[in-house]
């Protein structure tokens, strides 16, 4: 090997590493941006740490103390290092060798984070965007340097500004982008452990208990409670907002006598209540599944009102959301005797960080658009004629009553059953008004009354099912409901735009 050899070789391992240090930055940043649990690094360092013998884990900890798991970083740092610039040497003797290990690592990466729970589609995005990456750029860097091992005198110049520019680039980007994934890693573990930390206090007003005959149990109907892990997310955030509980505060604004402001803590500290409640979204298609019911933990939205002192003519409030989001809500939803909560919790927990940590809205009887602010950090007393929201500046209507609807659950549409009993079941709602009844009719036959389950509250869906006796062929089954005020559920078809669908759900059965 001649000087000019090995200094192509410098070269080329300084390629590899800018290389990988893009690829890196570019895994690492978009799972910052799509979620926390998507990182490829700490997937692969989780997936080390597991297979680790107890014997080197302890020995790591008594080494590195609390300083274990940045020792364990900087350790993987150095072996993807080595791995890098021997990659760009390989790259420039035997091409496409040092690409083959790059792509080689981001399988490493991918069969990571699919070992780790809760994977999804989204999860194979950032180390295939990491290979995506890396193999293209340490082979444009390569034919870089190749081009100035090549040039002649009088060009030489030039072509080393090129591997210059590039190389050096290359590696100034990913230290920007890593550095901006790592903030916003930082962020998401400091409100992740923010959260961990919450005790949430005993509620002075508790839910009463989900009546025994509440759920039904029948395989295929959403359950009564939404677990929190299934609840449906809507919202505008591209990643979720990472909002610090300890500095967080919710300011009421406007048309008020005094401007009041209240923390995290002092939310805590009052004698919170627990209710379920359904929320849905004006989105949710005739038989969708943009609704979820869970009990929520919170305090009275009328109380942090009342303390603020509503101005004479306000009749609505504009709540905004940490990144900006608003909601128009009709005063007298909030200061009226309904649940209208500041919630904290969340079936018992505090509230995900997807679903609105450390504080939301949750107001029962209004299409989330409307009401459910999460992340909230003020309300402002005004009026409707004075501020639009969000949604209603996209053309969807300022107020947002939910509609009465029903759904079935199972059979599924298109499903083949046999002929004879057949258990249709599903969910009704109409919060803050209840569910009398629901109806079932299998084609253009009579409406027939459905088994309705024990309600929790006019505030929250109820289970309902019919067995129904079918021949055989083809056939389309519907339902509808009442609510409690004896109103009947709308049956002419209309889109969800602007104010939510109407319809009655159907479903088609094969039965043979
Ligand atoms: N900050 C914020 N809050 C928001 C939204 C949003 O886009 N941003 N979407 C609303 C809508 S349209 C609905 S249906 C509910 C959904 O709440 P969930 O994601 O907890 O189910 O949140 C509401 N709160
Ligand atoms: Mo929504």
């Amino acid at each position: 090997m001649n000087g000019t050899d090995r200094f192509l070789s410098l070269w080329s391992a300084a390629a590899g590493l800018a290389a990988a240090g893009l690829a890196v930055a570019a895994g690492e940043l978009s799972a910052a941006l799509l979620s926390p649990s998507l990182s490829p690094v700490s997937a692969v360092g989780s997936v080390v740490i597991d297979a680790m013998p107890a014997p080197v884990k302890d020995w790591a900890i008594s080494l590195f103390g609390t300083a274990d798991k940045a020792a364990f970083l900087v350790a993987m740092a150095a072996v993807i290092a080595v791995f890098a610039a021997a990659a760009g040497i390989l790259e420039l003797r035997r091409p496409p060798a040092g690409a083959v290990v790059v792509a080689l690592f981001g399988t490493a990466g991918l069969a990571a984070v699919l070992s780790r729970p809760q994977i999804s589609v989204l999860s194979l995005l950032p180390p295939l965007l990491a290979v995506a990456v890396g193999v293209p750029v340490l082979r444009a860097f390569l034919a870089r340097i190749r081009r100035w091992g090549a040039a002649a005198p009088d060009e030489a110049g030039a072509r080393r500004r090129d591997v210059l520019l590039g190389v050096g680039g290359g590696a100034g980007v990913a230290v920007a982008a890593g550095a901006l994934a790592g903030t916003s890693r930082a962020g998401q573990i400091t409100t992740v452990s923010l959260r961990d930390g919450v005790v949430l206090p005993a509620p002075v007003t508790p839910a009463p208990p989900i009546p025994a005959g509440a759920e039904l149990g029948i395989s295929g109907l959403d359950p009564v409670l939404t677990p929190a892990a299934e609840f449906y997310r809507i919202d505008t955030a591209l990643s979720v907002p990472l909002v610090n509980s300890e500095q967080w505060s919710l300011a009421v604004t406007g048309m008020v006598d005094r401007e009041v402001e209240i923390s995290f803590a002092e939310l805590l500290a009052k004698p919170l209540q627990e209710s379920y409640m359904t929320l849905a979204c004006v989105s949710n298609e005739v038989g969708g599944s943009l609704i979820g019911n869970a009990k929520w933990l919170g305090w009275p939205v009328r109380n942090l009102l009342a303390a603020a002192g509503v101005r004479e003519g306000a009749d609505m409030v504009l709540s905004t959301s940490r990144d900006g989001w608003t909601a128009s809500t009709p005063l007298e939803a909030l200061t009226d005797s309904r649940d209208a909560l500041l919630a904290v919790g969340m079936n018992g927990e505090p509230l995900p960080l997807e679903h609105g940590f450390p504080v939301r809205l949750v107001v029962p009887g209004l299409y989330g658009y409307v009401s459910a602010t999460k992340w909230v950090t003020e309300l402002k007393v005004t009026r409707f004629s004075e501020e639009t929201a969000y949604w209603t500046e996209r053309g969807w209507t300022e107020r947002g009553p939910v509609k009465l609807s029903s759904r079935i659950d199972t059979p599924s549409d298109r499903a083949s059953v046999e002929p004879g009993a057949v258990t249709v079941a599903g969910m009704a709602w109409a919060q803050h008004t209840g569910i009398r009844g629901v109806q079932v009719r299998v084609d253009d036959g009579r409406w027939q009354d459905a088994e309705l389950a024990s309600g929790i509250s006019v505030d929250t869906w109820v289970q309902w099912s019919a067995v129904l006796d079918l021949g055989s062929g083809d056939h389309v089954v519907t339902v509808r409901a009442v609510d409690a005020a004896g109103a009947e559920q709308d049956g002419d078809v209309r889109p969800v735009v602007p104010d939510g669908a109407t319809g009655l759900h159907t479903i088609r059965l094969a039965v043979r």
